[in-house]
């Protein structure tokens, strides 16, 4: 008997959870305007996701999915992806779409039940928040083969959970990007649990990054609560995808430190030894650490920093609230370039109902 083939899959963690350095300070780490930037983005988020839970909570927004706990994932995506590049991403990426030029208040809109939330008004190429489990990988390499076939060095960067990852949709759009070559990379936030399904009973695999390894194609893992590895390997699967290598599959290991979504109870079923074990490891706590450790951050620094978070939320929801309502129409003009004749018929009914409401 002979092996024929073997694999291995990493794991790469720079900062650990008490903002320590583990080894050497990653390349892009040695610019501080770069580590600002990144810290910044995520207490802005932090500050976003509060606002936003409290809009749902006063019956100002529809549901919400939080991002409390995984913003390392998202800011890195955002803060590593060339404007040119197309990000596709799903429902718990707010810290990627802000630095894309997604306004704050557009993401309220979208979760408000308002169309008007995925037109983007910077016009970006981006797609819009995705909430169909993993048919986004899909559209991703649908971009990214664009990308490949008019030979423009750009790169589809596409996001989902771990639960998505047992999805018939996701192995076949990394089978398609491994066999082509795609210049995609396919981002695992692995928060651990889909909705109440927790990952040992998601699927038997023992890694979702050896999930890559069948299609043909590197996987890894990161710890995704350290944005000097989520920034620093992120950026690489890009560039490596840019030159023509071919994609890459990060599964960046994280805990989701909030409910599923507004809609959910996660006391219900979320162990709470465990919650509480995750909670110290949350990303932003401990590169604040490192951050003042290495001299680059101060109370000051923080306290300013807290104040203009506040004030762009603040400005983001007045703009929000202020929006003019939607008529009922808008439903049904979204969602197709030409309506099908039973929906035209339900519009109607919809405009006449509502006019006599
Ligand atoms: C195709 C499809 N099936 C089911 C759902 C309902 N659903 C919404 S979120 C979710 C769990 C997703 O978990 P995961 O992919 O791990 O991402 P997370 O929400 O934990 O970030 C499910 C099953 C859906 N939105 N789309």
């Amino acid at each position: 008997m002979a092996t024929v083939a073997q694999f291995d899959i990493t794991y790469t963690q720079f900062l650990n959870e008490h903002g320590k350095l583990v080894g050497q300070l990653p390349p892009f780490a040695h610019n501080h305007s770069a580590l600002k930037e990144l810290y910044k983005i995520m207490v802005l988020t932090r500050t976003f996701d509060k606002k936003a839970i409290a809009l749902q909570r006063t019956g100002k927004m529809g549901t919400y999915a939080p991002i409390n706990g995984q913003e390392a994932i998202s800011a890195a995506i955002g803060h590593a992806m060339r404007p040119e590049d197309v990000f596709v991403p799903y429902y718990r990426d707010y810290a990627a779409q802000f630095q894309r030029g997604v306004k704050m208040s557009e993401i309220l809109a979208f979760w408000g039940g308002d169309e008007r939330g995925s037109q983007f008004s910077c016009n970006s190429k981006d797609l819009p928040i995705c909430v169909p489990i993993a048919s986004q990988c899909l559209h991703a390499a649908g971009v990214a083969f664009a990308f490949q076939y008019r030979n423009q060095p750009r790169v589809a960067v596409v996001c989902l959970g771990e639960g998505g990852t047992s999805e018939g949709d996701f192995y076949e759009a990394i089978n398609v990007a491994g066999t082509w070559k795609l210049p995609v990379v396919f981002i695992v936030n692995n928060n651990q649990w889909a909705i109440s399904v927790p990952r040992d009973q998601q699927t038997g695999s023992q890694t979702i990054a050896q999930k890559a390894i069948a299609a043909g194609f590197t996987g890894m893992q990161i710890d995704g609560n350290d944005i000097l590895a989520t920034r620093q390997v992120i950026g690489d699967a890009i560039e490596k995808a840019r030159r023509g290598e071919g994609p890459t599959l990060i599964e960046a290991l994280s805990y989701r430190l909030s409910d599923h979504t507004t809609a959910d109870d996660a006391t219900r079923y979320q162990p709470c030894q465990e919650v509480e074990k995750a909670k110290p490891k949350e990303p932003i706590s401990r590169f604040k650490e490192f951050l003042i450790e290495q001299k680059i951050w101060d109370a000051q620094d923080e306290e300013s920093l807290v104040i203009q978070c506040s004030k762009e939320v603040e400005e983001a929801v007045n703009e929000y609230l202020s929006m003019e309502t939607q008529p009922i129409s808008s439903i049904f003009d979204y969602h197709y370039a030409e309506l099908p004749e039973y929906l035209v018929e339900q519009r109607a009914i919809a405009m006449e109902e509502a006019t006599h409401a």
